[in-house]
């Protein structure tokens, strides 16, 4: 007798893994190779609103959608948003939240930490990105009267979204991980079940010709590695 969706399930089959070792005398120019071209990633907030050849976010999505997750729920949705329109109301509700951030909801502190990133309550970058993807996280999964529970939801979507943002990088975009608080707007104007909760808005595409970035260092091996021999 089953009485509840757990005891439908089934044990998956288990199948030999199709691992393919790298010959040892590549691993250190393809690990170097990749280090390289990911510390070019930057952060972008001016876009050309050049539009993204066909078909290359559907497959950054599938490999953000091949993460690991939580008894592999993959309990993620990726919305991605060209509509000029629907990018306009999403400025304007990002925007109205922020002028509230930036005009004191952010504490001191806050706002000097940001001071040397310039940013501020105004996103352009909203409307003039190609594409804006959403990333919202399933809290639960199926219908509401036959919930299937999921786990590990943050973990789950953030290693998704870092698989989408190196996706993005390695097929030639620009991105930025941008986090309008709070981000309750986002289901409302997509129209998302109860169930999903907006995690990420990243707005996708070409750095505009004049885009300048701050010039960061980033921490040393040695700041970031402990290793116990
Ligand atoms: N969400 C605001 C503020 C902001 C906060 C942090 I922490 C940043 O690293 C960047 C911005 C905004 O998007 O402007």
């Amino acid at each position: 007798m089953s009485d509840s969706p757990s005891d439908e399930q089934v044990t998956p089959r288990f199948v030999p893994l199709a691992f393919k070792r790298v010959p040892e005398d590549q691993m250190l120019s393809r690990s170097r190779a990749f280090q390289q071209s990911i510390a070019r990633r930057r952060s972008v907030r001016h876009f050309s609103t050049d539009p993204i050849p066909a078909g290359v976010l559907d497959d950054c999505i599938l490999a953000a959608a091949s993460a690991p997750s939580g008894a592999h729920k993959q309990p993620w949705t990726f919305a991605i948003v060209t509509d000029p329109e629907l990018k306009r109301r999403i400025r304007a509700a990002a925007e109205s939240e922020e002028q509230l951030n930036y005009g004191g909801r952010m504490n001191p502190t806050w706002l000097r930490d940001l001071e040397p990133f310039g940013t501020d309550a105004n996103k352009p970058f909203l409307e003039d990105a190609p594409a804006l993807i959403v990333v919202f996280r399933q809290i639960w999964g199926g219908e509401s009267d036959e919930r299937s529970q999921h786990y590990y939801t943050q973990e789950s979507v953030g290693i998704a979204s870092g698989f989408l943002l190196a996706a993005l990088h390695e097929a030639g975009l620009g991105t930025l991980t941008h986090t309008p608080s709070p981000l309750g707007f986002l289901a409302d104007l997509l129209d998302r079940p109860v169930n999903e909760k907006a995690f990420l808005l990243i707005p996708v595409g070409y750095p505009s010709s004049d885009c300048l970035v701050p010039d960061l260092e980033r921490r040393s091996l040695e700041e970031v590695r402990l290793v116990f021999e």
